[in-house]
């Protein structure tokens, strides 16, 4: 067992054997410059100055053996999977399933739908299609986690009070134990960004834990531990 002390509102104990890094919809879309997200007047620099302590907390989780599950938010191409209250919602003219400028607007087998260049998944590590902004909506990434014998999760990607909160709020409900990276987590409104991470800490830890991927960093095995069979 390691301990982050730093966390708020309380020290983080986690078995490294038993804990997976999830990657939260890491997406070109939401990102890049030129993409979805910023088509809509956002400023993606408030997600991407997530991608440096990110690339550094993979590579430790990588070297420590711990489970990788990335995640990404879209649609089938004929949208059968995005119900119409998720449809009809946004700008007319930017809604899911249009063309956008990185392909159709979060549709899967699109470029702007896929992982950004910097945080490419290994081969192996699971990448967890998902229609809902929480991992555990529709998908099977609670079975995928309990194959794996996981019960924590350090929490990171985009965007804290939308696909991340919603995730923590879903993998609280069902037991697991999340310690959010406040510096891997992002929002294109800062405010938001401030205000959901002290939601998840608020009231003794109420969906989690806080802290900065370098007190992760500081504890994290250097080699790999054994993962425990099922
Ligand atoms: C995510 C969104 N990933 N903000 N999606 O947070 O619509």
């Amino acid at each position: 067992m390691v301990t982050v002390a730093a966390a708020r509102p309380f020290p983080y104990t986690f078995d490294p054997a038993t804990t997976a890094l999830l990657v939260i919809d890491m997406q070109r879309d939401f990102l890049e410059p030129g993409g979805f997200g910023e088509s809509l007047g956002n400023d993606v620099g408030q997600l991407r100055r997530t991608i440096a302590p990110l690339t550094a907390l993979l590579a430790g989780a990588r070297a420590a053996g711990l489970t990788v599950v990335h995640t990404r938010e879209g649609h089938l191409p004929d949208l059968s999977d995005c119900p119409p209250a998720k449809l009809n919602r946004g700008l007319p003219s930017k809604r899911i399933g249009d063309p956008g400028p990185k392909g159709r607007i979060l549709v899967r087998g699109e470029y702007g739908h896929d992982i950004v260049d910097e945080l490419t998944p290994l081969p192996g590590e699971p990448v967890v299609d998902k229609p809902g902004k929480g991992a555990f909506h529709a998908t099977d990434l609670d079975a995928l986690l309990a194959e794996r014998n996981i019960h924590s999760l350090l929490v990171t990607g985009v965007t804290t009070e939308v696909c991340v909160h919603t995730t923590v709020r879903e993998a609280n409900d069902r037991g697991y134990e999340c310690l959010v990276l406040a510096d891997c987590v992002g929002s294109y409104f800062p405010e938001f960004h401030r205000v959901g991470l002290d939601m998840i800490a608020a009231q003794g830890g109420i969906f989690g834990w806080v802290a900065d991927s370098t007190d992760v960093l500081a504890v994290l095995p250097t080699t790999p531990v054994l993962q425990p069979s099922s």
